[in-house]
């Protein structure tokens, strides 16, 4: 099937630049997609825009590149709750991705049981207006209570004006909880004001909520400059993800967003993105851990 992108949509950067800094063995790009590509896997009647492709061979080739060892594939919403690209990519992985599927409430036990083998460890639940359609609350929290029973989690996508009313229902959700990109906090906003600091407390309070710090690129007021020449971008969005590493440091996780959906402005060198690094984990400790430990125990427990 032929598809037409959504007009003035921005391709994923074929070439990014070398990344300064050497990520530790062993590390997992904790949140990627994969766009079809359209010929062989359609992308959702229902999507509210239509990407370029971005194949699991293309997203791999960036792995190598970056010097990751393995990627989290995270269901994107174009593909609706048709997790055949997301499958496929896991499985051509040979064991080096897990995904996080999109499921609806009539999804059978034996479809949970295939998307386990192939490597699914997570459902997402959306929340973000201009992707997804409204869910019911009752519906998600069904999916939530048939796939904790596997050791599952969900991850959530929300912004941050609207954590006030979702929080009463993520804090009832019986497994782990992966916040997608920080909760969207408006970079703007003072880091220790009162927008983020209810995110921080939403983690203090609640041991199993964790987050994403990726995705400065979206953030970012400030922009992808890189002043004096240095491989420093994104510098505003700094203190937010650097006080969450610091903070909780065995409930942080870290991914590329590659092949990065929806930006209007730029496409982000992905080199650049991994040299965001070291700015919000500044140790070793703090690397391995928002890298390698803090993703495997959550994707490879069987492996640690
Ligand atoms: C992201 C962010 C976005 C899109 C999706 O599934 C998606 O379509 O997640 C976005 O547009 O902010 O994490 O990829």
């Amino acid at each position: 099937m032929e598809f037409t992108k959504t007009p003035g949509w921005l391709d994923w950067y074929a070439n990014p630049s070398m990344p300064r800094f050497r990520v530790p063995e062993g590390s997992v790009d904790a949140h990627c997609h994969v766009f079809g590509p359209g010929a062989v896997f359609p992308f959702a009647p229902e999507r509210k825009y239509t990407p370029c492709d971005a194949s699991a061979a293309q997203l791999f080739a960036l792995r190598d590149r970056l010097g990751f060892a393995r990627n989290v594939v995270v269901q994107a919403t174009c593909h609706g709750a048709d997790n055949r690209a997301l499958v496929a990519a896991c499985v051509a992985s040979g064991g080096r991705a897990r995904g996080v599927a999109t499921v609806r409430r009539s999804v059978a036990d034996a479809e949970l049981d295939a998307l386990h083998a192939a490597g699914v460890r997570g459902v997402r639940f959306n929340f973000v207006k201009r992707l997804v359609d409204f869910t019911p609350k009752d519906e998600l929290m069904e999916i939530a209570g048939r796939i904790a029973q596997r050791g599952w989690h969900v991850v959530i996508y929300f912004e941050a004006v609207d954590l006030p009313e979702l929080i009463d229902f993520f804090t009832a959700l019986p497994t782990t909880v992966v916040v997608d990109h920080m909760g969207r906090p408006d970079v703007g906003q003072p880091v220790d004001g009162p927008q983020f600091e209810l995110f921080v407390k939403f983690l203090r309070d609640h041991p199993n909520v964790w987050s994403k710090v990726s995705c400065p690129e979206r953030l970012s007021l400030t922009g992808p400059r890189a002043l004096d020449g240095e491989r420093h971008a994104y510098r505003d969005v700094v203190p937010f993800a650097r006080r969450l590493v610091e903070t909780f440091p065995d409930r942080v996780l870290w991914g590329t967003d590659w092949p990065h959906p929806n930006l209007k402005d730029h496409m982000p060198d992905d080199g650049l993105l991994v040299d965001f690094i070291p700015h919000i984990a500044p140790t070793a400790e703090l690397q391995r851990k928002l890298l390698v430990d803090n993703p495997m125990r959550l994707y490879w427990p069987e492996e640690n």
